[in-house]
């Protein structure tokens, strides 16, 4: 791999980072993200752990007294991105949206973990602890009834905005809004690339809703026009508790062990039943018609990172891969070519993100699938080597769009660069 490259990928980290977090890219993401912040935190990590550990520690300062991780952190004020802490009125000190987002923070801290020096072993122990609440919280206010799968309450925590999978479940949801909606996002980036107005005022009625409801866990719970196991989160939990698991030899206790282990369980078994004979993937499923979704997104093949996947889910995974790379589709479109909601540059429906793709790649690897992961992982970086270090990727063109210099992309391109070079070595 050659070293401008990566030299190239840290400047994109140090041009977006504002002292001790990063934000995902200038003027249209100008604060911190949660899941955004995670995978950054992997890419310093390759060359700075003091760094890596800092990041992870600046969205601990966002978390919640019940535990939540915010989706968005405003450490500090910027007027390029809407909606700001003015539409979200949360109470936090720190001001935060009142949502959160997939929660890869215990999988980064795990990966730090294993190679930092004992120098650092206190400030791990104490994001270990940020980890555990975080993840009692997804239990207790996002399980409250015990299915054994999480849910979420607002599409942003998916993290994948407007991908077709929740079509269905916004059409019960009203387009009435107390807040006046400022399309910022258009002023940085094409409209066609972006989600669509009528989506953004759904966005809002969730968001003005739970501020009416002084944003209180039980009562979003219970008064949600909204409400999606997510297959991503549900699968991204997964692995993370199996990380923290892991993490709760060296920091935890007896009965914390016991207490993840018994969660993990639980998770493994609800995921089985998110298994998708019809469409061959696994899918989300909305918790209120009670319905799967048979809509194929990348964020199906995630299970693949947990220890729930049995041998006809791998087949299958396989088989959409190849048919991917046989068609010379840059893998893995966010919604899969061919799905009637399929929009080739139009944010999660379609486009390729290589944080997701990153994931994907890491579950074959799990799966004892090394072929898999490394056509996924080869794809990814030549798309990035080939376009630059953009927020996502036209799977049909190999384009790249939405907003340019991303953090996340620049920190996926260190790790998978990083793998490479050991592998040659
Ligand atoms: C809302 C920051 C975030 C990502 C999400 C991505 C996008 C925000 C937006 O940008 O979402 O969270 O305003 O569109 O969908 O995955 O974390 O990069």
């Amino acid at each position: 791999m050659s070293s401008s490259f990566i030299e190239r990928a840290r400047s994109v980290l140090a041009a977006n980072d504002r002292g001790g977090y990063t934000v995902p890219t200038d003027r249209l993401y100008p604060f911190q993200w949660n899941w955004d912040s995670a995978f950054v935190a992997m890419g310093f990590a390759t060359f700075d752990i003091d760094r890596a550990l800092s990041e992870l520690e600046a969205l601990a300062r966002g978390q919640w007294a019940d535990g939540m991780i915010p989706q968005i952190i405003f450490h500090k004020p910027a007027e390029t991105y809407f909606p700001g802490p003015d539409v979200w009125r949360t109470s936090h000190t720190i001001p935060t949206s009142g949502i959160t987002q997939p929660p890869v923070f215990a999988l980064a801290l795990e990966f730090i973990a294993a190679r930092a020096g004992a120098e650092f072993t206190p400030r791990i122990a104490a994001l270990y602890r940020a980890g555990l609440a975080y993840h009692r919280w997804w239990e207790k206010a996002r399980d409250p009834e015990g299915r054994g799968i999480v849910a979420v309450l607002h599409n942003w925590e998916t993290g994948r905005d407007n991908s077709p999978e929740w079509d269905e479940p916004f059409a019960r949801v009203p387009q009435t809004t107390t807040t006046t909606i400022v399309r910022r996002d258009l002023g940085h980036v094409d409209a066609a690339m972006r989600p669509r107005d009528e989506d953004y005022r759904r966005y809002i009625h969730l968001v003005d809703l739970y501020a009416s409801l002084g944003w209180d866990a039980m009562a979003m719970w219970r008064e949600t026009p909204f409400k999606v196991a997510d297959i991503g989160i549900n699968a991204i939990l997964g692995a993370s508790e199996e990380a923290l698991g892991r993490l709760a030899k060296r920091f935890g206790s007896e009965a914390e062990r016991a207490e993840i282990a018994s969660r993990r369980a639980r998770l493994a078994k609800g995921l089985a039943g998110l298994w998708n004979e019809r469409i061959g993937l696994y899918a989300s499923r909305d918790l209120i018609s009670g319905k799967a979704m048979d809509v194929r997104v990348s964020a199906g093949f995630l299970p693949l990172l947990t220890e729930h996947c049995p041998p006809e889910a791998r087949q299958s995974m396989q088989q959409r891969l190849d048919g991917l790379l046989k068609a010379n589709t840059l893998p893995v479109p966010s919604t899969l070519v061919g799905e009637p909601g399929f929009e080739p540059k139009r944010y999660w429906r379609g486009p390729v993100w290589a944080v997701v793709n990153y994931l994907i790649a890491r579950g074959f690897a799990r799966q004892g699938m090394g072929e898999q992961a490394r056509e996924v992982d080869e794809a990814t970086l030549g798309a990035i080597r080939e376009v630059g270090f953009c927020e996502y990727f036209d799977p049909l063109t190999r384009e790249g769009l939405g907003g340019g210099t991303f953090s996340w992309t620049a920190a996926i391109a260190l790790l998978i660069s990083e793998d490479r070079m050991a592998l040659a070595a």
